[in-house]
């Protein structure tokens, strides 16, 4: 079996309110990935489009998601950060691989089916083939690892069932071409910790979400510290004290979620938790709770507002990074092409 360089690559679309979900399913991880891989981090403004944004507002969204990732600690130095826009590459190799995935796999894709909701016929043919681009935004980079939250596991499998198929599909030009016998990696999710699916702060069995109306549902990035008290303070919760060790979180939605958001941004399990709180009051864990978050994601959101200071610096390390990202992505799509029997100038 051929043998990929290992690579991360992630991305986050710039849609507005970046919340806690979004850090700790996503964000925070990125920054613990790159001790150990190469890794390369998009903010996907194509994805955004799928459903209407506002130019100003996407322009303003992207430097946002941009100065998220740089303020909580992604080095743009040593690793790259770019919009996915000002590389034309995850656009073709999209387009191929519109033609390798089949309806019928698209058609099982519950995220379209929650975002579509009941006006399917109204919703655009890009929200619609949304996890073709995604397996193209990694596939173009070759990347093996993929961090994300929960909710994407389903579009990983997508992209390790496109990268298959394509393997099998061209397998003898794969192979005369000189690439062996797997062009595209089987790329693994990873999805792990305590917080991979973060709840909404109203209620407990919804995703913690950028689009939820309620701005109480959920923390954002540059919450100042009042805000995250009084998020936190209003948060649904049940009558019972915190149970001593992690079945008693069962069926209890809401205590599962902030003891969940507890351990992820202290960096240690549920159980342990639960030893510390194990009986406390919902109102003494919430005061913990409250000062945890504030000394962890105080400092991301201070760093974010000097940062959306100065967009020239923003616009600087993304050009910087599109150029690297090209680098890497123009060879594989050059080998696509040549593969696939595309007839390209030399
Ligand atoms: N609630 C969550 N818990 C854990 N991880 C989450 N992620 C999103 N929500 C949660 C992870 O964040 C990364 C970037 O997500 P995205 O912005 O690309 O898209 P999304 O998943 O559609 O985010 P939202 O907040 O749910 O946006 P809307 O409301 O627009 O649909 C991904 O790794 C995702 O798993």
């Amino acid at each position: 079996m051929a043998q990929f360089t290992e690579r991360v690559f992630s991305g986050v679309q710039p849609t507005g309110n970046l919340h806690l979900g979004n850090y700790l399913g996503a964000i925070k991880r990125f920054v613990e990935m790159q001790a150990r891989y190469d890794c390369i981090y998009c903010v996907v403004d194509m994805h955004a489009i799928t459903v209407w944004q506002d130019p100003k507002e996407l322009a303003s969204q992207t430097r946002e998601v941009t100065a998220a990732f740089l303020a909580a600690g992604i080095d743009p130095r040593r690793h790259i950060v770019f919009n996915q826009s000002q590389v034309s590459e995850h656009a073709e190799l999209a387009w191929v691989f519109n033609c390798v995935a089949r309806l019928g796999w698209l058609n099982r894709m519950t995220q379209f089916k929650e975002k579509a909701g009941k006006d399917r016929e109204n919703a655009s043919v890009g929200l619609y083939a949304y996890p073709n681009l995604m397996a193209a935004d990694i596939l173009v980079y070759r990347a093996t690892h993929v961090p994300v939250g929960e909710d994407q596991k389903q579009h990983l499998e997508l992209t390790r069932d496109i990268a298959q198929k394509f393997n099998n599909d061209w397998s003898e030009s794969i192979a005369a071409h000189g690439h062996g016998d797997a062009f595209f990696p089987l790329t693994e999710p990873l999805i792990g910790g305590p917080a991979t699916r973060v709840m909404s702060l109203r209620d407990g069995t919804r995703k913690m979400s950028k689009s939820d109306p309620s701005d109480y549902s959920r923390i954002n990035l540059t919450d100042p510290p009042d805000a995250i008290a009084q998020k936190f303070k209003k948060a649904k919760t049940d009558p019972e004290p915190l149970p001593s060790e992690e079945a008693g979180l069962a069926g209890r939605p809401e205590a599962d979620n902030l003891v969940g958001i507890f351990a992820a941004l202290k960096d240690v399990t549920k159980a342990n938790v639960l030893r510390e709180y194990g009986g406390a009051q919902f109102s003494t864990f919430k005061s913990a709770l409250i000062d945890l978050a504030v000394t962890k994601l105080g400092p991301i959101g201070t760093e974010m507002r000097r940062l959306a200071a100065d967009p020239g610096h923003i616009d600087a390390i993304l050009a910087d990074g599109a150029e690297r990202a090209r680098a890497i992505a123009r060879p594989t799509l050059e080998a696509v092409k040549d593969i696939v029997g595309f007839v390209r100038s030399r």
